[in-house]
Formats: structure tokens, sequence, C-alpha cells
């Protein structure tokens, strides 16, 4: 009996220990590899966000123009009487159409109707404070004169550089210039897609040289652009190449101070791209969001971050044929709203045609933005997340540095007053249309923080609008990993 009873007791213990196994050392075990970093020699070298004028400025920006124009914008999307089902820039990549055919595209790139100064006017009337240009899409045609090869502008009929009067005429409308560079290369002979063999490894290096003469090219051309926007850089060959996008970033700007780079150029030690093997972004912002935009502050992580965003629903170079939905401009309005609401820079792409003329649609959208943003721009320009809770009607954004919370609204509730939760501690002064000052909203105190705020009776509506916050006490956001 006593034994038994021990037994017992014995198996009792060994119940507990094995229990506590179970529930104990796992956890343990993922502390110990959540603290445990591993060592990189190119993953990303900075802590938090880059705090100086240039990215203050790049944070500020609140709006931006893309444009892909290229050989690519001859086709428009078909070729030999039939449609290219894919987005319209990657139809050289389609099985149909004879690569030397495309090739030679470039014989008929005239654009007669390019005025430098006409796109400019459009872009700052649409209230754009940065436009990115594709010096090089993945085709490999070079809107530039480049020394460094001979598949350029200089070449076509039209011969003059394309670049140099934009970044002038853009920089006189005070809006600033990035430049699109595709590392991938469907024409330099020396590209690769993997490095599987030795001669893969020389042409490869042979390759990479020639980027970075071309980078380097570009920045002694045009010093007055603010950073370069990396893509094509997905392929085996480029993962493997870490060292070398390290070094290559590190070089562009010391060469020319304050470049802003986004995180698609690298990769890290493993091959890892936008962010290292340790969950740290690389470059100087998240590079992800290709229409697609984030749905919490959490999604991005406290970083720098911008949206690119087509007007139709896929293809950035001009198609003849927009296929699937065309975003209205309320629904780009709101796109901007929730990307400035999370601390994100919206960016609106444009494709011209051949001739260097914006399709009407296009050119009805930058309008009818322009209108809402002159209207409207103090709740985007230099404004980010206000840290309140986000309510169905719409999304607030904050002034960086006052105390000025704005609600940018896109549904009326029935009831027609607005919720709204402050962070704790923060007092709304007053409330008042951005559009009338000079009317002050009722506010009712509900409890701890929530309020409701009262439109004016027979308020009709048919755009996004604006309603601002005088607040006391405003915080800055800080992001705890
Ligand atoms: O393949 C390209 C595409 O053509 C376009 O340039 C977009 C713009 O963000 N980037 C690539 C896909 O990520």
């Amino acid at each position: 009996m006593i034994l038994k009873k021990s037994y017992r007791q014995n198996l009792k213990k060994i119940f507990h220990l094995f229990l506590f196994t179970l529930l104990f050392i796992p956890s343990a075990i993922a502390q110990a590899q959540v603290k445990t970093k591993i060592s990189l020699l190119h993953g990303s070298h900075r802590e938090g966000k880059r705090m100086d004028a240039d990215m203050a400025r790049w944070r500020s920006y609140g709006l931006g123009q893309f444009i892909h124009w290229g050989l690519y914008s001859i086709l428009g999307g078909k070729w030999n009487g039939q449609q290219y089902n894919g987005a319209a820039e990657w139809i050289r990549s389609w099985k149909e159409i004879p690569k030397r055919e495309y090739d030679s595209l470039y014989l008929k790139f005239d654009p007669k109707e390019f005025r430098p100064a006409e796109w400019a006017a459009m872009a700052k009337k649409m209230g754009v404070k940065y436009m990115t240009i594709t010096t090089k899409h993945h085709d490999g045609f070079c809107l530039w004169q480049s020394n460094f090869s001979t598949y350029t502008i200089s070449n076509s009929p039209y011969k003059n550089d394309i670049i140099d009067p934009l970044i002038e005429a853009y920089n006189k409308e005070g809006i600033d210039v990035y430049l699109y560079y595709s590392i991938l290369d469907w024409h330099h002979p020396d590209w690769r897609y993997d490095l599987k063999t030795k001669e893969d490894s020389m042409a490869f290096c042979r390759y990479k040289s020639f980027v970075k003469n071309q980078l380097t090219e570009l920045l002694q051309k045009y010093p007055s652009v603010k950073g370069f926007w990396f893509d094509g850089t997905w392929d085996e060959s480029w993962k493997k190449s870490g060292a070398f996008s390290d070094s290559l970033e590190q070089y562009l700007k010391k060469i020319h101070p304050g470049l802003i780079i986004g995180g698609r150029l690298r990769a890290d030690d493993f091959g890892n791209r936008h962010f290292d093997a340790n969950g740290e972004m690389m470059g100087d912002y998240e590079q992800g969001w290709e229409r697609k935009i984030p749905k919490t502050y959490a999604d991005v992580h406290g970083n720098d971050w911008e949206c690119v965003m087509t007007i139709p629903e896929n293809g950035w170079g001009y198609s003849q044929k927009w296929m699937g939905h065309w975003k209205t401009t309320n629904e780009l309005l709101e796109m901007m709203a929730q990307c400035v609401s999370l601390g994100g820079n919206f960016v609106v792409n444009f494709g011209p045609e051949a001739n260097g003329i914006f399709r009407p649609e296009e050119i009805k959208t930058a309008r009818e933005i322009g209108e809402w943003m002159r209207q409207n721009d103090d709740a985007i320009y230099n404004c980010e997340y206000a840290g309140w809770e986000k309510q169905d009607w719409g999304y607030f954004t904050k002034k960086r540095n006052e105390n000025k919370v704005y609600m940018i609204i896109c549904n009326i509730p029935v009831s027609g007053s607005l919720k709204i939760r402050s962070s704790a501690g923060i007092d709304v002064a007053k409330a008042f249309l951005l559009q009338s000052p000079e009317k002050l909203l009722t506010m009712e105190n509900i409890e701890n923080g929530v309020k409701f705020i009262y439109l004016p009776e027979g308020l009709s509506f048919k755009k996004p609008f604006v309603i601002e916050l005088d607040i006391r006490n405003a915080k800055q956001v800080t992001w705890n990993k």
C-alpha cells in the first residue's frame, strides 16, 4: 500500500514535469529565438526612420505622380490586331510578339506632341509634390542619352533627351523628381535571370558595372533628382547579389548626399528582399505597397511607406483599351486619405501615349483630384497617422507638429453625427468644416474621450469632405516593436 502511494506520487511528479515542459519550454525557445539576431553583413543598417531633412520632405509629400512611358506606349497593349491581356508595358514578354520586332520599336519612337511644361502644369494643378518617371523599364530602352548603351532615345527619330526637360519643367513647378530604373533588363546581353554557370557570373558582373555606370551617369546629368525608384529586383541573379546591392546603395548615397532609395533595391546575405532575415526594412521606405493599401498602422511596422496605384485594374504603360474596373476620382481620393491616415504617400500612375499626350480619362482624373486638393490639401500635405481609433465614416490625419487633426469623411452615417474617440489626454477645442471655418460644429461629450460631432442639417456631398479639429495636447505617435 505504502509502495503504491509513493508510486502514485512519483507518477504525479512526472506528470507535472511533463506539463511544465509542454507549457513553458516552447515559449522559452520562442523567446530565445526572438531575441537572437541573425548576424548579417548586408542587412538593414539603420534602426528606425531616417530623420534628416530630405526624408522629412519626402514624408510631407502626401500625393505623388508616377509616369510609365517607353516603347510599349507605341503598341498600347496590342500586337498584330491581337489584345495582350497582361499589363501593357509587359507586352514584350508575350510569346506572340517576336523580340526582334519589339526591340526595333525605338525606330518609331518620335513623341512630337511631348510638351514637358504641359505635363508639369497638369501635375501641379493636380496637387502632386513629387513625380517618378521610368528612365529604363524592363525592356531596357533608355529615355535619356546614355553613354553606356546604344538602345536609347539618341538613336530614335526623336533623338532628344526626355528626362532633362522633364526634370526642369517639374522642378520649375516646385515638384521633386525621382527616377524609376529597372534592374531587370530584357534587352541587355549580359542580363541573367540566374547565375548557374561561370559564364553567367561573368556576364552578370559586366551587367552590374553597366548598372553602376548608368546610375552614376543619371546622378551626374540630373543633380536635382531626389531619389531612385528601383524595380525588377526579384530574379535569382539579383537576390544572389546582396553584397553588390548593398555597396551600390551606399555608393549612390555617397556621391549624391540625401538621395532617397526605397526598400526594393537590396537583397540581404540570404537573398531576402524588402526586409532582411531579422525582419528589418532595408532602404529608406517600404516599397511593397503596389496596388494595395495597408489596413492598419501595425501593417506598416512604424516605417515610412508609399503606395503606388494604377487607375485601371492593372497596367502602368499606355493601353489602347483599359481593362477591368477604372477607379473613379472619389475612389482614388479615399485611397489617398487612407494612405495619409496611416502615414504613407499615395502615388497615382499615368501612362501617356507614345506621341506624348495623356489619355482623356487621365486628364480628367488629374483635374478632379486637383479640384479636391485645392480645397482640402491641408488634410493631406505634411500629415501623419493621428493615432486615433478609426471610425466607419472615413479617416483621421494629423498635421505634423501641430494641434490639428482632420477628419476626411467618405460616408455620412444616417444619424448625421460622427463619432470620434481621441487618444487619452487629448481634448478637442473646436470642430469646423474646412470650407467654413467660421461656423463651429456642435460637439457632444459622451464618455472617455468619445464625442459626437453634429453635421449641419441638410448637408449634401458628392466628394469626400474634411472637418478640422483643433486639439489640445497633441502627441507624437511612436511605434514600439
Ligand atoms: O513589373 C513592374 C510593372 O510593370 C510596373 O513598373 C510596376 C510599378 O510599380 N512595378 C513592377 C511590378 O512590381
